[in-house]
């Protein structure tokens, strides 16, 4: 394992391939003196850095602030977990944000170069809620996955509509759902409502909320390998990265595994990427903070795959 950003801490990593290149979108953690609470105050970010790479042993090149939050119209607070999308030469950001009223939106910023600067667009996306967007493509169409526990208020909907007060389900009642939706041809605009991206056990039967070694927390990544659709998540509270497989992009997926084990620090979060003929598990860990889970660095790893596309789980090094 190699820690790619020593001198800064990022965190929260999506990464792609445009252009030859791999690209890395990380959040950009921070010391702001907020103090650690279970909605996750603490994770005050403010701008975004782009970070390119020509290979997995080499340099990483700093391409600087991309996205600052004093340039978005509709700010509150806390730039989390972004992931880009490129599409007719043009590119995607989007970024979870709390608007003025402390509601977590997912914004749209958009750039000629997979590098940025982005520029956002007036308003967040229609409908949106919750953290942690992750974009996928697939025959032209472009998939979001989102949501998040907890501080990333994904308790606080029902069917896409927000509830008067945050409901989390308990023991053995069906797991709060990531979220699905097709994005619009401009890529600014859900195409259609948000579905709930089912995770099912080895018997077929939803995954519920008191099985908290499995069921889904937060940050989605979605890959394909052998014609298979991997679902990835947190588990939160549990501190594992999982993986989930389906037949397409909207699931049902079954679970199958443990990507990664515990890291040092309470989040874990993570992309996978195909680059130059091998997959590799980009991810954090607070180790070179001393711990301070709000002040986490970026790492990569290379993913190994058995003979029949289970992925071979990874050591986190947490002690948890
Ligand atoms: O970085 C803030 C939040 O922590 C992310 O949005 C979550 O996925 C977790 O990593």
């Amino acid at each position: 394992m190699r820690y790619l950003i020593p001198g800064d801490y990022m965190a929260d990593p999506a990464a792609h391939v445009f252009n030859g290149k791999l690209y890395i979108y990380p959040s950009h953690d921070r010391e702001s003196g907020v103090s650690e609470n279970d909605n996750g105050d603490h994770f005050n970010m403010k701008d975004y850095h782009v970070f390119s790479m020509d290979d997995i042993e080499g340099p990483v090149t700093d391409h600087g602030i991309v996205l600052d939050v004093k340039d978005i119209p509709w700010a509150g607070r806390q730039l989390w977990d972004s992931d880009v999308a490129c599409k007719n030469g043009k590119y995607y950001m989007y970024f979870p944000l709390k608007d003025k009223t402390d509601i977590f939106r997912i914004g749209v910023a958009v750039s000629d170069r997979p590098e940025g600067p982005f520029l956002p667009q007036d308003n967040p996306i229609k409908g949106s809620y919750s953290i942690d967007p992750a974009v996928f493509e697939e025959g032209g169409k472009y998939y979001m996955y989102f949501g998040g526990l907890w501080g990333g208020q994904l308790q606080r909907y029902r069917n896409n509509k927000a509830l008067e007060s945050a409901v989390l389900p308990q023991g053995g009642e069906p797991a709060l759902c990531a979220r699905i939706a097709r994005l619009s041809d401009d890529m600014l605009e859900f195409a259609e409502e948000p579905r709930d991206v089912v995770l099912l056990d080895e018997n077929g039967k939803a995954l519920t909320a008191g099985d908290s070694k499995r069921r889904f927390f937060e940050a989605s990544w979605i890959h394909k390998y052998n014609g298979k659709y991997y679902f990835s998540y947190s588990t939160g509270d549990t501190h594992l990265l999982c993986y989930a497989t389906g037949d397409n992009p909207y699931g049902p997926f079954i679970y199958q595994g443990v990507i990664l084990t515990p890291v040092v620090g309470w989040t874990t979060h993570h992309a996978i990427v195909e680059f130059k003929g091998k997959w590799y598990l980009f991810h954090h860990d607070s180790v070179p903070s001393g711990g301070k889970t709000w002040l986490r660095s970026l790492k990569v790893t290379e993913l190994v795959y058995d003979d029949l596309g289970a992925i071979k789980t990874i050591d986190g090094g947490g002690d948890r």
